[in-house]
């Protein structure tokens, strides 16, 4: 039997959503808003591929920066020991193995309030470079930088930087006190401006309303053009950090949170992040189902557990979607 024709409407990118708007959306029944972004989806990923990155820590523990949630910061008391800062090659020997697992993109750590010209610094450059001569695409995340470094980032043929703004401008001070929204804002446009894709996202179940959200994703949606990628992060809320004893998120609101996403930013890579080891199956096949076409891949993110490879293998196979395999040109 032939599936069901759609009619689906042509795609809009928009940059003047309201938060009012927004949080309707965010608002919507479940099943409405699920056939609004299906609508935004199947027409920007008809194939409905998923992209698998794999992510490694390379440099563990002890940041300067206050972020309430994370395990890593010199301020909080979690049982991060400070591993020692990873080589370039073993980098590569994880990336290579990644690769060979079906990782589509290669994402590297960096535990710093922003980064440190000189050896590591050279090291992350090297460290790019090798990922991409693999074939996949490289990302880092490590702070702030300056433009020189984005710049030198760039050359050495880096694909996407990842920083979040995490919460609602709003919220945000209940978070972080040690580096503000605007900080954050100038980070990414300092990404912008090397030509580098940007990776920007949040977290929720870190005690924000609808409304802080709803105007988290203003703030994304608002971004022109979008960000390339969307991390959606559920809270792992961590023994040792202040928000260890927040309840865990809802699955439904997480599947809500990556729908609104999804018809905000259509052309945009929607990450189901951090949170998912916790997540049925079933809540995270309704994850892809609502627009999220990219999964964290592999046993660990960067401190915290990830369901394992053979687990996300079922996920996609029972979702019935298929992960990109093609090699990225260097
Ligand atoms: N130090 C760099 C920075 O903050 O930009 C890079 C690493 S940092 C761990 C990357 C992101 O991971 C954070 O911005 C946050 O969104 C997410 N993250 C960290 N800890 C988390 C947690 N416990 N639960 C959910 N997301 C978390
Ligand atoms: C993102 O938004 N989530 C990833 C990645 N970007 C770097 C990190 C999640 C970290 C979860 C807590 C941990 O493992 O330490
Ligand atoms: Fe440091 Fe990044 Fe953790 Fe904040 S989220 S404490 S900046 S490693």
């Amino acid at each position: 039997m032939s599936p069901i024709p759609l009619t689906l409407p042509a795609l809009a990118l928009r940059h003047d959503w309201s938060v009012a708007e927004i949080q309707s959306l965010l608002e919507l029944p479940l099943v409405d808003l699920l056939w609004q972004a299906q609508a935004v989806h199947r027409q920007a990923n008809p194939g409905y591929r998923v992209q698998l990155a794999s992510l490694l820590s390379v440099k563990t523990g002890g940041c300067e920066e206050d972020c309430a949630y994370c395990p890593q910061s010199m301020h909080n008391s979690s049982d991060v020991t400070g591993r020692p800062e990873l080589e370039v090659e073993p980098v590569l020997v994880r990336a290579r193995a990644a690769r060979d697992a079906g990782a589509h993109r290669f994402c590297m750590g960096w535990a710093w309030r922003d980064i440190r010209d000189g050896a590591p610094f050279d090291a992350m450059l090297a460290m790019v470079r090798g990922v991409r001569e693999l074939g996949m695409e490289a990302c880092v995340t490590a702070g702030m930088l300056t433009d020189r470094q984005a710049e030198r980032l760039a050359e050495a043929g880096l694909t996407s930087y990842n920083h979040n703004l995490d919460t609602s401008p709003e919220h945000y001070d209940r978070i972080i006190t040690t580096r503000t929204f605007q900080e954050r804002l100038e980070t990414l446009q300092r990404v912008r401006r090397a030509g580098i894709s940007m990776c920007c996202g949040g977290i929720i179940g870190m005690g924000e309303t609808l409304t802080d959200r709803a105007s988290l994703l203003q703030v994304l949606a608002a971004m022109n053009p979008h960000p390339e990628s969307v991390p959606i992060n559920a809270l792992v809320a961590v023994e040792g950090t202040p928000l260890e004893g927040q309840p865990s998120v809802d699955p439904l609101e997480l599947v809500r949170m990556v729908a609104v996403a999804r018809i905000l930013m259509p052309q945009s890579r929607v990450r189901l992040s951090a949170g998912r080891e916790t997540l049925s199956q079933e809540a995270q096949v309704l994850c892809l189902l609502a627009g999220a076409d990219s999964i964290f891949y592999g046993d660990t993110l960067l401190t915290t557990g990830n369901p394992d490879v053979a687990a996300d293998q079922e996920l996609l196979a029972a979702a019935g979607v298929t992960p990109w395999r093609e090699a990225v040109p260097a």
